[in-house]
């Protein structure tokens, strides 16, 4: 987190202006509301399509990244919502990113990519068009996830809350509120890929509670294939986060088959 932090240090408006911004924001759009419809109308996992430069394990993704012509691409082919990678330091992305797709027409909600760490992000996200944000349970406390997902529901945005393993995963299932879930298949630390993990949390009593608490679990990472959609839908995903495999694709309108 030292890291994180030392570079989110830079230029911050303060908070009572961004809060004066909430009025002028564009009007929010229902990002859960767009996963659960995709699922409904295809009976396959809602695409949430990741516009996505480079990656601290994979490099340069893309060397001619357009994100709106990507943003577009994606829209184009079926993705119910699309995140945009916000972080500058680790994955090349930028607020400009964000808001440049938020104005060129696309309609799909916007998922801000970044590594949140304090409520200041949560308003910053707000104002430059984002309908919802990542909140990853690995750098946040119980007492800041909570917090900070009352002030996404103050101001319209939808956290998707971020496990990547039993322990993360027993944490946020003690958090009242908590409507999206994302399963990491990538270890953050070793970047090590298994979709199993998705498999493995979503075993048992843990599965049986998300399935009470009509929360959405988001397959996340590592998805290259229509094999590997269909394993983490059996599993009990109702929506993906793709990345790196349609990123990378020549037309990512063209997407994962399937
Ligand atoms: C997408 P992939 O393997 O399809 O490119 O992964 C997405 O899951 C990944 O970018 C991601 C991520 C994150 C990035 C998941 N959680 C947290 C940054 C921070």
């Amino acid at each position: 987190t030292k890291d994180i932090e030392v570079s989110q240090m830079k230029e911050r408006k303060p908070l009572v202006e961004l809060k004066n911004e909430l009025e002028k924001a564009p009007p929010v759009r229902d990002f859960v509301g767009a996963l659960k419809s995709s699922y409904e109308q295809t009976g396959l996992p809602g695409l949430i399509a990741e516009v996505k430069k480079a990656s601290p394990s994979r490099g340069i993704l893309r060397e001619d990244f357009d994100p709106v012509e990507i943003a577009k691409s994606y829209e184009k082919g079926g993705a119910a919502c699309l995140s945009v990678l916000t972080d500058e330091k680790y994955f090349q992305g930028s607020f400009e990113n964000l808001e440049l797709i938020r104005n060129s027409g696309v309609k799909c909600p916007l998922l801000c990519k970044e590594f949140v760490i304090d409520a200041w992000q949560i308003y910053n996200a707000r104002v430059k068009g984002a309908d919802g944000i990542l909140l990853i349970a690995a750098v946040l406390p119980d007492l800041d996830i909570k917090y900070m997902i009352n002030i996404c529901k103050l101001v319209g945005l939808t956290a998707l809350v971020e496990v990547h393993d039993e322990r993360e995963m027993d944490r946020v299932l003690g958090i009242d509120g908590v409507e999206l879930i994302g399963i990491n298949n990538r270890n953050l630390e070793t970047f090590e890929v298994d979709i199993g993990n998705t498999r493995n949390l979503l075993q048992g009593e843990r599965g049986e509670m998300i399935r009470q608490k009509g929360i959405i679990v988001v397959g996340e990472s590592g998805l290259f294939s229509p094999a590997d959609i269909s394993y983490v839908q059996d599993a009990g995903v109702r929506a993906v986060l793709v990345g790196e495999s349609i990123v990378k694709q020549k037309d990512p309108a063209k997407g994962i088959s399937g």
